[in-house]
């Protein structure tokens, strides 16, 4: 990790550690029982904004920009990380990608605490947990730090706004609708997710259930069970060999993660289950494409993880510039990808997903 120091620059919206202090003691002092947490959330984004925005303010020049990955070596972060590089380079600021290199909350504390103590401006961060980072998180935002998650969230009062992949629940709903339509609309599916803790893939899997629980369309299909991958390789293939061994039935497998469904590709494309187990979920099309074309998978889905970091890099500009305090119904121009606004807790949505197959998987290099 590199350990250079980026330049200071106090914006003012921020109030300095002592100011924090005092206002946290007038609101214990004004309203007796308040709670930590509703003292937070008066820099939550959505709710009541530190600082007016200034729509008509200019992107500041030399932000210091990191992004915090889940973890390392993943080719979906590698092209978030292009994105906001991209845009960092655009605004003549200085660009970081730094985490670790095994997808866990704890992992992520250590770096998080290394860029709030560098005065980094922006911090671009997918989460491993919704809640674990948030210590951390306040001390970074209560310095000079904006707080911008992007594909895993935390806790909205622990970080001034997330960018969205996706709007709600659309990513599980064409999970399990991609699913259904490879297996004749019947049979047992099962899931091999990233980890435990994901805010992200535990959102989707969330929907996938309620759907099979409550959707007549699905009343065919039995859920049996989440198997976790770690978003690592190995650990992936190994649980796919053990899941399609421990469920002869099995129709597919849905697996939500770029990491995994790569990883279960690989072994089901040399195994008796190719071409009699489906295999679909979130993959990038660089990684698949040898697996549409020998016939394992035939749909899968995914947005464009380099707008994707690019939407977050612009996003937390934005803050740090003055442009949004990260509230509902702000905008901002995020360049080329034009106008966003700023939804409920602080959450701004890229837009709907990609399916890939064997007519259009050609078409992307990503
Ligand atoms: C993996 C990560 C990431 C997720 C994608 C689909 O790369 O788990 O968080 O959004 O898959």
């Amino acid at each position: 990790m590199s350990v250079s120091r980026f330049r200071h620059r106090g914006r003012a919206r921020r109030v300095t550690p002592v100011a924090a202090g005092l206002a946290f003691a007038l609101v214990l002092a004004g309203c007796g029982g308040t709670t930590q947490d509703s003292a937070n959330d008066a820099d939550e984004g959505g709710d009541e904004p530190a600082a007016e925005a200034n729509p008509d303010a200019d992107y500041e020049t030399g932000l210091s920009i990191a992004m915090l990955p889940k973890s390392v070596n993943n080719p979906y972060f590698e092209a978030s990380s292009e994105g906001a590089e991209a845009v960092t380079t655009e605004l003549e600021g200085e660009y970081e990608y730094t985490g670790p290199s095994d997808a866990s909350a704890s992992s992520q504390v250590s770096y998080i605490n290394t860029l709030s103590q560098q005065a980094t401006d922006v911090v671009l961060l997918s989460a491993n947990d919704p809640n674990a980072l948030c210590s951390s998180l306040d001390q970074a935002r209560t310095g000079e730090t904006v707080v911008v998650t992007f594909d895993s969230d935390v806790d909205a009062a622990c970080r001034d706004a997330f960018v969205s992949q996706v709007d709600g629940d659309e990513v599980g709903l064409a999970l399990i609708e991609m699913a259904a339509e490879q297996i004749g609309g019947s049979g047992q599916v099962a899931i091999l997710s990233a980890t435990a803790n994901a805010t992200n893939q535990n959102a989707w899997i969330e929907v996938i259930q309620e759907q099979v629980d409550t959707n007549p369309d699905y009343a065919d299909i039995e859920l049996t069970g989440v198997v976790y991958g770690d978003d690592e390789d190995e650990k992936s293939f190994q649980e796919t060999q053990g899941l399609l061994q421990a469920n002869p039935d099995l129709d597919a497998i849905i697996s939500p993660t770029t990491v995994g469904i790569a990883a279960a590709a690989r072994y089901i494309s040399s195994s008796q289950y190719k071409g009699k187990v489906a295999l679909t979920g979130l993959g990038t099309p660089n990684q698949m494409r040898e697996f549409v074309k020998d016939g394992t998978v035939t749909e899968f889905a995914l947005w464009d993880p380099t707008a994707l970091g690019e939407l977050a890099a612009y996003t937390g500009a934005a803050i740090a510039s003055g442009i949004i305090t990260g509230a509902e119904g702000e905008t901002f121009t995020a360049g080329d990808l034009g106008e966003y606004t700023i939804g409920a807790d602080g959450v701004v949505v890229l837009g709907p997903p990609t399916r890939f197959n064997a007519d259009n998987i050609d078409d992307f290099d990503f």
